[in-house]
């Protein structure tokens, strides 16, 4: 069977062929959420995943066609999985083979406003920094990025709110986290998502120096350092690299086991 569907709507549901009974064989359906608005990213919500391991897939991509860039093939079980689209649309293939037919997949997404999703704009106070309503996007490949309050450890200015958001085609991960603020009412904060309306991962107000991790649950993970109109200190740092969780995730490879359906 061969499908095609379009989703242009601010949240819904999506449910491979037949769910929760198993789906057919040789299924080759496609569904392009459209969210009606530049700005909002798609956040997806696996909430049941079953497919013939490595047999079966779904295909993400980050446009509207599967023209656009593969960004994962998913196969396998991965209840539980988020993940959010980079633009406002959203691409996906499902494909499965000729025998062994499983209870399929079903996701719920919601629209998230993502004020940066406007064009990244250069740097305006140092190196992987933006401040007082700029941005600054960091998409991590190879070995990550290094991001830091503006000329780490030189002392940050007094009146910031200064934003990073982090992509990773996986999760992101956090890696030697230093952080020096003024005890003046000075934070930093780390949420688990693309904008500030997604869950805290972290807060620092003062001291902090170690090298443990974390993790955006998804692909994005925003940084927000917000300082006073008084004291100021030597800022923060971190490396930025990409978290792949081997167990619930295939990678792409490129190599024969998709077939585009157009
Ligand atoms: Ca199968």
């Amino acid at each position: 069977m061969s499908r095609r569907n379009c989703v242009n709507e601010w949240s819904g549901s999506i449910q491979s062929p037949n769910y929760p009974s198993s789906y057919d064989p040789n299924a080759n359906c496609s569904w392009t959420i459209q969210i009606p608005l530049d700005k909002y990213l798609a956040n997806v919500n696996i909430t049941d995943f079953h497919l013939e391991t490595n047999y079966d897939f779904l295909f993400r991509y980050d446009c509207s066609s599967s023209d656009s860039s593969l960004i994962a093939s998913l196969t396998g079980q991965q209840s539980g999985r988020i993940f959010s689209s980079s633009s406002n649309s959203m691409h996906l293939v499902f494909s499965s083979d000729s025998d062994s037919n499983w209870q399929g997949f079903s996701l719920n997404f919601t629209s998230v406003y993502s004020p940066l999703l406007d064009e990244p704009t250069t740097p305006s106070c140092g190196n992987n920094s933006a401040c007082n309503g700029g941005k600054y996007i960091a998409t991590l490949s190879g070995s990550g990025a290094y991001v830091s309050s503006s000329g780490y450890p030189s002392y940050y200015d007094n009146n910031l709110s200064c934003t990073w958001l982090v992509y990773s085609e996986s999760q992101v991960k956090t890696n030697n986290l230093h952080v020096v603020l003024a005890a003046n009412g000075d934070y930093l904060m780390f949420f688990d998502g693309p904008s500030q309306d997604f869950m805290i991962l972290k807060i620092y107000t003062r001291y902090y120096d170690s090298a443990s991790t974390f993790y955006s649950t998804g692909n994005y993970m925003f940084v927000q350092i917000v300082t006073g109109d008084s004291r100021s200190d030597n800022g923060f740092y971190f490396y930025a690299c990409t978290y792949v969780n081997s167990t619930s995730l295939t990678a792409y490879s490129g190599s024969n086991y998709f077939t585009s359906p157009n």
